[in-house]
């Protein structure tokens, strides 16, 4: 089922279902690679959701600012490898939403245990920003705020649950975002906590 949400940005309800358990497999494996943690903003603060990543470039947070880097800063080494399923998951993601030419270099894993949340933001720190994010929700259902190009203007809210992948591109690629505290359950596969993962052409 495709809709499209906001201009440049197709929700796909569902698409990851039918892989969850390879996925979630694969997600598991980047983890014990590289273990989630909680970053601290450049602004000091520490971020409720835990955070890990894989594929050639990773989002750090350092206190002089948000970067992508190609190493790890605090090992020195790459990040783990993007898994084959995973790439491909995003590639076909991209181009069932209308975007055939997406190849990602890098995956962001966000976990968010019951509480957790995430403010209001822009994602600007990949150079490519004609390439579109492609975003899967994984376990517990979240409430996305979904809001314009400023960050005072109006917010819409869509409920992603278990395997709903949205790929924003075009107007909405720089549009503020974020998700409301996520509510307490149990998802039979994922357990106690959702899992996003966002796939991305740093450039
Ligand atoms: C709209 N993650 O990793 S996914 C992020 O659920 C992030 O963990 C949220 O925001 C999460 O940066 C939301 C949906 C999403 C991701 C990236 C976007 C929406 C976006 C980039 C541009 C516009
Ligand atoms: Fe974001």
């Amino acid at each position: 089922l495709r809709a499209a949400i906001a201009p440049g940005a197709v929700l796909l309800r569902g698409l990851g279902r039918a892989d969850d358990v390879q996925i979630l497999a694969a997600v598991e494996s980047v983890i014990a690679q590289l273990p989630l943690r909680h970053l601290q903003t450049p602004g000091g603060h520490t971020m409720s959701i835990q955070t890990t990543r894989c594929g050639s470039m990773g989002w750090t947070s350092e206190p002089s600012g948000y970067r992508y880097a190609a190493a790890n800063p605090h090992t020195r080494q790459p990040w783990p490898a993007m898994p084959q399923c995973l790439m491909d998951f995003a590639v076909r993601a991209a181009l069932d939403a209308g975007y055939p030419d997406f190849v990602p270099d890098s995956c962001l894993i966000n976990q968010y245990l019951p509480g957790n949340k995430l403010g209001l933001h822009q994602d600007r720190d990949e150079r490519d920003l004609r390439a579109p994010v492609v975003s899967l929700s994984l376990g517990l259902p979240a409430t996305f705020l979904f809001g314009g190009l400023q960050r005072t203007g109006k917010t819409q809210r869509f409920r992603l649950a278990h395997g709903d992948v949205v790929v924003w591109g075009g107007p909405s690629r720089l549009a503020f975002h974020g998700v409301l505290p996520v509510a307490d359950g149990d998802h039979p596969l994922v357990g106690r906590r959702r899992v996003n993962v966002t796939f991305r052409k740093v450039g």
